[in-house]
């Protein structure tokens, strides 16, 4: 009678403590990192390294057209690894999951109509799909979705072991991880309330693509009843949108939490997202300002998916966070994605900076500039000689006046240049003066 007392109330504390923790840790990334950094020292700052690179590519990015005229189409492969019926969901879980992605990283979300005005401008388009992979790792054709029959340890699969990621533990083999996104979808909670967990990239900046720490664990892991939109699983309704797997994928792509883990002297590392000194759990609080800003102060952005607020108001990704997940497709995740050429990607920050144009080229005394911004935005224009004296310039034009004379009759014949800069965009064009 004893022991089943005790049984009954370690059944009791455990549905306690994992129903109490549900609400309170919407994610384990940052705890199964800070472990794996005490297993090997040395992790974080490697994480940083790569962060720190990710944003040095993202910068040369933003003068760079092409690098914007493009599409990121990353291969997935989603390992279901169950216990029961319950756990091993249906394959049209993981097709809402995909749809949900897609509209998340184009910005094509209905509730896009959510994101407040003081962050509309900044709100981004990723660029980034997400498909099932349609070829197995030997080369044999699959729907993407491998369902496996798991053996957990006590209560589930552990976040800090990873043992849903290795037939060996009781989970499934990663698929080659410098190919594919492996998403396992498990019974995550263990008692700790993990509803997901993945690992930003950690290689080094000058290192292969891939080759992180352990790479045979590099993906996302997702709690079976987060998946997916509207899923029937038993789950709170603050989490039920798929908004998980998008939080998940923004870490896997390099994206820290928009409060940086830490009160309001920690920053995420991005300029363009508020300080905040907490997550939000799940709410939905747009009255919350937790840390002044320099030099203006904003509310503190709830609506970003790196943040844990509730579903229904999770809407955008900024610029700035659009620009490493894309600069980690090129550099540490490079080789998971199919590149594509873009139609057009809403908030390249070329939509600021549309069009320059000089004419007649070559010309004979007077040419004609034509540039054409975002409207609202405001630009300035220099004149060069081909020794780099500057001839002509103005500053702070307005979008709505688009059109100059640049008067060069006094100079000699040759090449001159003519600089465009708007914000931190310039484009540069040649003409030749010829008499
Ligand atoms: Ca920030
Ligand atoms: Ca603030
Ligand atoms: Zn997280």
């Amino acid at each position: 009678m004893k022991k089943i007392l005790s049984a009954a109330t370690v059944l009791f504390l455990f549905i306690s403590i994992s129903f109490s923790q549900v609400i309170q840790k919407r994610c384990g990334t940052f705890d199964v990192m800070k472990v794996r950094d005490q297993q090997e020292p040395g992790y974080l700052q490697r994480v940083n390294a790569c962060f720190n690179n990710a944003k040095a590519v993202a910068d040369l990015n933003r003068s760079n057209r092409s690098a914007w005229d493009t599409i990121y189409r990353v291969r997935c492969v989603f390992h279901i690894v169950y216990t029961n019926a319950e756990e091993n969901i249906p394959d049209s879980v993981i097709y809402s999951q995909i749809e949900v992605l897609n509209e998340d990283y184009r910005r094509l979300n209905a509730d896009t109509v959510k994101t407040r005005a003081i962050f509309k401008d900044i709100a981004a388009d990723a660029g980034i799909e997400f498909y099932l992979a349609t070829t197995d790792p030997n080369g044999q054709p699959t729907n993407g979705i491998t369902h496996t029959l798991g053996t957990p340890g006590f209560l589930g699969f552990n976040p800090f072991t990873d043992d849903m990621k290795s037939t060996a533990t009781g989970g499934e083999d990663a698929w080659p991880t410098d190919r594919y996104l492996n998403i396992w979808v498990c019974n995550v909670l263990n008692g700790l309330g993990v509803l997901g967990y993945a690992f930003p990239p950690d290689n080094a900046p000058n290192w292969p693509a891939n080759s992180g720490t352990d790479s045979a664990k590099q993906g996302v892991v997702l709690h079976y009843p987060v998946v997916g939109r509207n899923f029937s699983a038993p789950i709170d309704p603050t989490v039920a949108q798929g908004k998980s797997a998008v939080h998940e994928i923004g870490h896997y792509l390099g994206l820290r939490h928009i409060w940086g883990d830490g009160d309001c002297t920690e920053d995420d590392g991005i300029s363009d997202t508020p300080l905040s000194d907490a997550a939000h759990q799940q709410t939905c609080d747009t009255s919350s300002n937790t840390c002044p800003d320099s030099p203006l102060d904003f509310p503190d952005m709830i609506e970003n998916y790196m943040d844990y607020s509730d579903d229904r108001c999770l809407n955008m990704f900024t610029e700035e966070q659009v620009g490493i997940m894309r600069a980690m497709l090129q550099t540490s995740r490079a080789g998971i994605a199919t590149v594509v050429t873009a139609t057009g990607i809403k908030n390249n920050p070329y939509d600021i900076l549309q069009n320059v144009s000089v004419f007649p080229n070559p010309s004979k005394d007077m040419v004609t500039l034509n540039v054409q911004v975002k409207s609202g935005t405001h630009y300035s224009y220099e004149v060069f000689n081909a020794i780099g004296e500057k001839l002509l310039g103005e500053i702070n034009i307005q979008a709505s006046d688009n059109h100059h004379q640049l008067d060069l009759a006094a100079q000699p014949s040759g090449i001159y240049l003519v600089k465009v800069t708007s914000g931190e965009l310039t484009v540069v064009k040649k003409v030749q003066l010829i008499r």
